[in-house]
């Protein structure tokens, strides 16, 4: 007979009629369900935790219908950690301790690196993972065979992000990750198959040592994979899972819907979602998120370091595996105030604590004198209910009567006199496990602030008859916090104090760090401004712009602007920390303090903040991609190679008719997150496809490969790193230079007529040069001259040489192309050498009436500019890229 809650494919969606009054009511007899009268032993009348109610989210927000997550439904009270896309969230802690128990899928955190993949209802059962590598007996499961030739069972587990609280971290120096409270951790009955049925069917290998596993996600450094230890998945005690269903519900999708591995008792990460592959190795996975993530570096390796040096990153020693012991305060919550008139004697103070390995919390201490003093918290393990029995849970076995690791958070409580708090300044918690591990009192900092386990610290604040909480962070960009109040105040949140300033102790001196920092400010300028105040300037119109919290008057640098007026209008009301901080030399910022009018206020920074999106989400799409004041996101449609290090990318628009938008001589901005740390990295391009073309543009890009010891072009090497079907920034455009047409340009806004083009260019930057150009040949009727000046090292390396050849032909009376190669090839009968001035004057008489457009390397730029000044020519003839 058919399981009545059961659909077509054989998964139960959900138990609609999960009711969490009448728990025996619903659950599906033992397999094979046969029989509709569930037989009523002693032990189904053990009440264990069930899964709170839960409401699937139908509806795809709107904030996710642009991004390449459109297809996922999702609960609106997560907490974004990482902009909109992708998606990282926590839910807010008090609604996650509220939960109990067993969190409900719509609130359980998500840790995504990239776009969820999509499995249509009709395509979960036939869904295959491959178990490979060292073993005798390769195999391809489908989660039909699955769910029908191994055992099933179900298990409650927690899973905790690694960076749980990784919040505290950034706040006493950044780290390479972003900014997670302390609801990074969340409980579901997983239901699926033992890990190590699959394995041993395999039969691995005598080399065999580790399993190496793979998702269908694919990012930027290729498809989502980590390794575990074979020794660990073949151990019963460890728990190590096959899931696809969790609550008793087929997988969410942000979940790893359909297939995913689940590890209890160690950090989240290692437990890969949306699984396709097992491989059984002798070497630990050398996936680019295997090595660059989920670690804990020494503490003296900095962030410049870590990107210096490898090694550190491939030693094993560092990767972690096991949770250490770790907990929180839910209880008071974060601005939770009491009120001591008429409050009762006794305040229950609660929080959750976990360790890892299956070891069990056997203590959680309270202190409210900083430690001097600690008294003992009662603890509830509601893991060990389940213990008690022994059924069948939503399609698996229940039955950890033999098991004795905690795989699971426990919760603590303390009644605590309201007296004493409204004496104290703070609480503090503190677990310690069975193996006696106990949580540190100081902060362990590294490069990733991965594991943050100090003691958790509430503070309270005496106002009035209030007594007023505060927990060390928000998460995200959320402001708040006792660290970011005693940061501001000066406070050493590393002094061992918690950053608060002992009675006759100095103000704290900067770190070398700050103070080796260039200044952007005026000294001495105080001056609030608000949020209506910096919008007023939005405009062309004494433009202002913010960056780090400080407030620029643009007016004045307009017109000097090498990145042109626009990129300045563009930044107007706005926070352009990200891009000016990017592309900004340090000779730039040693300017600013010169245009800085005031500081925002801290309504102002909280409104900047909670408006800072990422798409622009204008209804619909338009008619030109490009906006110069959102970055707008554009998919990876083809890859042309052109030679071993040259690619031309082809990029998909909004829509097919879709033009990019991008005036003749302009740039664009092209923006790429790193994968692990979401650090952008920012550099401008000009795109060789037609300016009319619609639906698609083309990018020529020269890859900067890592030569020896060299690290390499971040930019270039990222994108031709990234899949086909992944997205990328664009925002634009920008530059000061205009090809109108017709021999009519725009400089810095200003008309000017030319009859002349002398146009000098080395590598990549053929390609604005390349539009110009192309603009004046296309006109009949243009009769401006052209004369193309192109250096380069080998013949090889010499772009788009046939198209320039193509457009030349029929043309040759007003326009020439010359190549110059330093290594040219021996039967090279071209120009030999660099281009220089004289170089120029010999092929080319000047007239007033001449512009000159500079485009390469920045070597190439300044000798060619200091050459033709001391060639007579003036700088408002010379225009740079
Ligand atoms: N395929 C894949 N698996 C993955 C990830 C991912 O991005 N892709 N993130 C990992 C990390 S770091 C964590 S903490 C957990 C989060 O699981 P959850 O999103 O279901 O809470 O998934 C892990 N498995
Ligand atoms: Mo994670």
């Amino acid at each position: 007979m058919e399981d009545p809650n059961t659909d077509s494919h054989g998964i139960p969606e959900k138990i609609e009629e999960l009711d969490s009054q009448q728990p025996k009511d619903f659950l599906p007899p033992s397999p094979p369900p046969t029989d509709e009268n569930t037989s009523d032993t002693d032990d189904e009348k053990v009440e264990i935790p069930l899964p709170p109610p839960t409401h699937a989210p139908t509806e795809v927000l709107g904030i996710d219908l642009k991004t390449p997550d459109s297809h996922v439904p999702r609960d609106p009270r997560l907490i974004r950690l990482t902009g909109v896309h992708p998606f990282n969230v926590e839910a807010p802690l008090t609604d996650l301790f509220n939960e109990g128990f067993l969190t409900s899928p719509e609130l359980f955190y998500v840790r995504n690196h990239g776009a969820v993949p999509q499995v249509s209802d009709d395509d979960i059962i036939d869904w295959k993972f491959t178990v490979e590598g060292l073993v005798e007996k390769p195999l391809t499961i489908s989660l039909r065979r699955l769910m029908s030739e191994y055992e099933q069972v179900t298990c409650p587990i927690t899973l905790v992000c690694a960076g749980n609280r990784r919040k505290e971290q950034n706040m006493v120096r950044k780290s390479k990750g972003f900014s997670w409270g302390a609801a990074g951790l969340s409980t579901a009955l997983f239901t699926g198959v033992i890990m190590a049925d699959v394995i041993r069917e395999a039969r691995p290998t005598r080399k065999a040592r580790y399993i190496c596993m793979e998702g269908a996600d694919k990012l930027p450094n290729g498809f989502y994979g980590t390794s575990v230890k074979l020794n660990w998945v073949m151990d019963p005690n460890r728990g190590f899972m096959l899931a696809y269903k969790m609550n008793g519900e087929t997988l969410r999708p942000d979940h790893g819907r359909p297939l995913r591995v689940v590890i209890p008792g160690q950090i989240g990460g290692r437990s890969v979602k949306w699984l396709t592959k097992l491989i059984v190795t002798d070497k630990p996975s050398d996936n680019w998120y295997h090595i660059y993530d989920n670690r804990v570096l020494p503490t003296m390796v900095s962030p410049e370091e870590s990107a210096n040096n490898p090694k550190w990153w491939t030693d094993d020693r560092y990767a972690i595996y096991d949770l250490s012991p770790n907990s929180a305060i839910c209880y008071p919550e974060h601005e939770e105030q009491l009120c001591l008139a008429g409050a009762s004697n006794t305040y229950r103070a609660r929080g959750y604590a976990y360790s890892g390995g299956g070891r069990r919390i056997t203590r959680v201490e309270i202190s409210l004198d900083k430690g001097k003093s600690w008294r003992l918290a009662d603890i509830e393990y509601a893991e060990d209910r389940y213990r008690e029995t022994e059924r069948n849970l939503f399609g698996g076995r229940l039955d950890m009567s033999w098991r004795e690791s905690c795989f699971c958070w426990c919760f603590w409580s303390l009644e605590l006199l309201t007296n004493e708090l409204a004496e104290a300044k703070d609480i503090f918690v503190r677990a310690m496990d069975e193996s006696m591990n106990i949580q540190p009192r100081d902060m362990y900092w590294s490069v990733l602030g991965m594991m943050n386990n100090p003691w958790f610290r509430v503070t309270i604040a005496h106002e009035g008859d209030y007594l007023r909480f505060e927990h060390p962070t928000q998460p995200a960009l959320m402001p708040g916090g006792w660290m970011e109040r005693v940061k501001k105040a000066g406070g050493n949140l590393a002094n061992g104090f918690w950053g608060e300033r002992l009675e006759g102790e100095d103000p704290v001196v900067p770190s070398e760090e700050q103070a080796k920092a260039i200044s952007m400010v005026k000294d001495g300028l105080q001056n609030a401004i608000s949020i209506d105040e910096l919008r007023k300037h939005d405009k062309e119109d004494q433009p202002w712009f913010v960056v780090s919290g400080e407030v620029y008057n643009g007016t004045a640098f307009m017109k000097e602007h090498p990145g042109g007026a626009q990129s300045i209008i563009s930044a107007a009301g706005l926070d352009s920390s990200e891009e000016f901080l990017a592309i900004h030399s340090e000779t730039a910022k040693a300017m600013m303090p010169e245009y800085h009018i005031g500081s925002l206020d801290e309504a102002a920074k909280t409104a900047l903040a909670e408006g800072e999106t990422e798409i622009d989400q204008s209804g619909t799409p338009s008619e030109k991609f490009l906006n110069s004041k959102a970055w707008k996101k554009a998919i990876l449609h083809g890859k042309r190679i052109v030679s071993w290090d040259t690619r031309i990318f082809t990029y998909k628009l909004e829509h097919p008719d879709q033009r990019l938008g991008l005036p003749v001589g302009q740039h664009l901005m092209v923006r790429l997150r790193d994968p692990a740390t979401r650090e952008a990295v920012i550099r401008s391009y000009t795109p060789i496809s037609e300016i009319t073309e619609r639906g698609f543009m083309d990018m020529l890009v020269k890859v900067y490969f890592a030569e020896s010891g060299g690290k390499g072009g971040k930019m270039s090497l990222a994108m031709d790193a990234l899949p086909i079907g992944h997205f990328i920034e664009m925002k634009g455009p920008i530059g000061k230079f205009e090809y109108i047409g017709k021999g009519k340009c725009l400089i810095s806004g200003t008309e000017r007529f030319i009859k002349n083009f002398v146009m000098i260019c080395g590598g990549s930057g053929i390609t604005p040069i390349y539009q110009v150009f192309r603009a004046v040949i296309r006109d009949a009727e243009d009769k401006t001259e052209c004369i193309i000046f192109d250096g380069n090292r080998l013949f090889e390396d010499i772009l788009c040489k046939e198209e320039l050849d193509v457009l030349l032909a029929g043309n040759e009376h007003r326009c020439k192309v010359l190549h110059t190669l330093t290594k040219g090839p021996e039967d090279w009968t071209g120009l030999r050498g660099r281009i220089t001035a004289k170089l120029v004057q010999e092929n080319y008489t000047r007239t007033d009436e001449t512009l000159v457009l500079i485009c390469g390397p920045e070597a190439m730029e300044k000798t060619m500019h200091k050459a033709l000044l001391d060639d007579g020519w003036s700088d408002d003839q010379l225009m740079f890229f």
